[in-house]
């Protein structure tokens, strides 16, 4: 049994628990496992959303969720701003639209970026951004204030906000909903239209609903498991 975690310096200085950790038998394990992957595995990106209601509740598990995931020293550098009220839904489509405007027809988007693309039907109309009950941007918080006034710099924020995000989309896809990861080029226009402060940037929205029922998806694949890992050595 190893011994050297928490030394007995930091013990005598911060408070430990024991790890929360419920052992399963194999074949709990595997069941689960397969269920929750056949569940991922279901999950697809929305473009098109029906206005049907999701009730608010739904929303604040969802990020409660997400905010479960480790970050860089556990400083917890996000933001999740809910928005539901049409004006402010009319507002975020306006202006995404007018900077995707710039990407799509004003020749912003380089010509690679335009090809991969393509395959997916992407375009600058963004009628979806009004039509979701719920629009969620997730911000990152690259530092916060002490009570002094200085400011403490936050660590790996962008992985920690990643794999929030991550968390956040499988707990949606678990409550039946669907979402998209969305990030309108560029994303400062957030920042100010949902007054945040200089401390945070908007790292990804997600509009929150459920798809229109009938409405398509492209037609892609997941790459297969040997394809995305290696067995070292
Ligand atoms: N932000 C644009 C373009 C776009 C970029 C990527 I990378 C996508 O996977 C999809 C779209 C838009 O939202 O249309």
């Amino acid at each position: 049994m190893s011994s050297v975690y928490p030394s007995p310096e930091t013990a005598a200085k911060y408070p430990f628990v024991p790890h929360p950790f419920e052992p399963l038998d194999e074949a709990t394990m595997t069941k689960r496992a397969n269920e929750f992957y056949a569940s991922m595995a279901t999950r697809r990106s929305a473009r098109v959303f029906s206005e049907k209601a999701v009730p608010r509740e739904l929303i604040d598990l969802a990020i409660g969720t997400a905010a479960t995931a480790p970050s860089g020293a556990h400083q917890q550098p996000w933001t999740f701003v809910v928005i539901g009220d049409p004006e402010t839904k009319r507002k975020i489509r306006e202006a995404a639209e007018e900077e995707e405007r710039k990407n799509y027809e004003g020749g912003r988007m380089p010509e690679e970026w335009r090809e991969v693309l393509e395959p997916l039907g992407t375009h600058s109309n963004k009628e979806y951004l009004e039509l979701v009950p719920w629009i969620v941007v997730a911000f990152e918080q690259r530092y916060s204030l002490r009570p002094d006034g200085s400011k403490q710099h936050h660590y790996y924020v962008k992985e920690s906000l990643g794999i929030a995000c991550g968390m956040f989309i499988a707990a949606l896809h678990t409550m039946g909903l669907t979402t998209l990861t969305h990030t309108p080029s560029p994303m400062k226009f957030l920042s100010h239209l949902l007054e945040r402060p200089a401390s945070e940037r908007p790292f990804v929205l997600f509009p929150v609903g459920y798809p229109e029922p009938g409405s398509l998806v492209p037609d892609i694949e997941r790459k297969p498991l040997a394809d995305v890992m290696v067995n070292f050595p």
